[in-house]
C-alpha cells in the first residue's frame, strides 16, 4: 500500500506572514490520517513554517537544493542547511527550474542523490513539453528523464523517491491532462522504473500527477490506481482548497 501524498508547491509566493496566515486558516481542516501533506515554501519561510507545524500532520519541504554540503556557490542552499532546520522534503527538477534556471538531468541526478544521502525526501519532477507531446515523444522524454534522475541509485534509495509527472503544457495553464492520459503516462513510468531497477521499487514508489490540479478535478486522478496523489501549485495557495485536496486523498 502506497500512502498518498498531496504536496503544495508555493513557488515564489507568500511572505512569512502570509505563510503563517495560511497555516492559521488551515489549522484543523486537514488534520487527517492516511495522507502525507506537504507544503513546499520559499527558503525564507521554512524555519517559521517548521516551527508552526511541529506536532501536526503537515510536513514542510523546500523547492530546490544544491548537491554540495558547503562551498563557494553564491545564492545556493545546501542539504546540510535544510537538515539543520528539519526540512523533510525537497522538490527537484521542477520544469520552471529546468526552463528558467537551466537545470539539467545531470543536476537533477546529483540533487536527488544528495537529498537521499541527507534523509530528505526528493519529489523529482518530470514531464514533456507541448512540442514533445505533439511529436509523439512523451514516453521517450519521461523515460529518459526517469533514467537519468534515478541513475546510480540503489533500490532502497529509489524507493524513497517520489516522482511527479507534470506535463509542462499543463503547468499553471488551467489545462490539466485528462485522468486517462495521466494514468497512461504514470503506468508507463512505473514500467520504466521496473525495467531500470526492479519490480518491487516500481510497486512501492509514489508517483504523483501535477499540472492544474484543483478540488474540482483531484478525484478523477486519485481514483486511478497508479496515481498516488498530486503536486499542486496554484490551488495550494488557498488553505480551503488545499484542505479539500488533502481530504480528497485521505
Ligand atoms: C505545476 C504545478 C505545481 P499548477 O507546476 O508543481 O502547478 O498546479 O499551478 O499547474
Amino acid at each position: 500500500m502506497r500512502t498518498p501524498v498531496i504536496a503544495g508547491n508555493w513557488k515564489m509566493y507568500k511572505t512569512v506572514d502570509q505563510a503563517l496566515d495560511f497555516l492559521n486558516t488551515l489549522r484543523g481542516r486537514s488534520e487527517v490520517n492516511g495522507v502525507e501533506q506537504v507544503l513546499c515554501a520559499s527558503f525564507v519561510s521554512l524555519p517559521t513554517l517548521i516551527q508552526a507545524t511541529s506536532g501536526t500532520e503537515i510536513s514542510i519541504g523546500a523547492q530546490n537544493l544544491h548537491w554540495e554540503e558547503e562551498g563557494a556557490f553564491t545564492g545556493e542552499v545546501s542539504p546540510t542547511m535544510l537538515n539543520d532546520i528539519d526540512v523533510s522534503y525537497v522538490i527537484i527538477g521542477h520544469s520552471e527550474r529546468r526552463t528558467y534556471f537551466a537545470e539539467t538531468d545531470e543536476a537533477v541526478n546529483k540533487k536527488t542523490k544528495s537529498a537521499l544521502g541527507h534523509d530528505l525526501i526528493p519529489i523529482v519532477c518530470i514531464g514533456e513539453t507541448l512540442e514533445e507531446k505533439e511529436a509523439d515523444r512523451t514516453q521517450e522524454t519521461v523515460r529518459d528523464q526517469v533514467a537519468q534522475a534515478l541513475d546510480g541509485l540503489t533500490s532502497e534509495e529509489a524507493t524513497r523517491v517520489i516522482l511527479a509527472y507534470e506535463p509542462v503544457w499543463a503547468i499553471g495553464t488551467g489545462k490539466s491532462a485528462t485522468a486517462d492520459d495521466a494514468d497512461d503516462v504514470i503506468r508507463f513510468i512505473r514500467k520504466a522504473v521496473s525495467d531500470q531497477l526492479d519490480p518491487q521499487v516500481a510497486r512501492e514508489m509514489r508517483i504523483l500527477y501535477g499540472g492544474s490540479v484543483k478540488p474540482g478535478n483531484i478525484d478523477s486522478f486519485l481514483e486511478r490506481q497508479d496515481i498516488d496523489g498530486a503536486l499542486v501549485g496554484g490551488a495550494s495557495l488557498d488553505p480551503d482548497s488545499f484542505a479539500q485536496l488533502v481530504n480528497a486523498a485521505a
